[in-house]
């Protein structure tokens, strides 16, 4: 078929004459049925990916929050956002006005003295929804759900 295609091709060059309208609407339908099958795969990919980014960025926020936890003299989790942004930068991951979450939201931040929860709202850009991905102190989980977070930036 594609050899034909080709030869086709060559003679058109020749003769002038191009695809018929049926053709052309065959190429367009069998590009469209590739699309359709290949775009949900790559959106569920792509998300994948956004998941473990966020994971493994809310992972590197709690060891800092942990480590500094562990050295303070008070015993204490930064109780505030500014706190715990100021903890973040000193303990080495950068957070500013840019810092957000893959899918372009700001980290939330529940901070308060005896422990600390930080989440990405996940894929559907929003609190709840079952996606939100989350760190603790016992840990960094992901499809939870999350509300009542403050914009973790300066
Ligand atoms: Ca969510």
């Amino acid at each position: 078929m594609f050899s034909r295609l080709v030869e086709r091709l060559g003679r058109m060059r020749k003769d002038e004459r191009g695809f018929t309208l049926i053709e052309l609407l065959v190429v367009v339908a069998i590009i469209g049925i590739l699309v359709a099958i290949a775009l949900p795969q790559f959106i569920k990919q792509t998300d994948k990916a956004r998941i473990g980014q966020a994971k493994a960025e809310l992972g590197m926020m709690r060891s800092v929050l942990e480590i500094a936890y562990n050295e303070s003299e008070t015993g204490e989790y930064p109780d505030t956002v500014p706190e715990m942004v100021s903890t973040l930068n000193n303990g080495g991951v950068t957070v500013d006005a840019d810092t957000k979450d893959p899918w372009g939201q700001y980290y939330q931040a529940k901070p308060s003295a005896s422990t600390f929860t930080i989440y990405s709202r996940g894929p559907n850009k929003a609190d709840g929804g079952n996606d939100d991905i989350v760190a603790t102190p016992d840990g960094v989980g992901a499809e939870q759900t999350e509300s009542g977070g403050l914009d973790l930036k300066p």
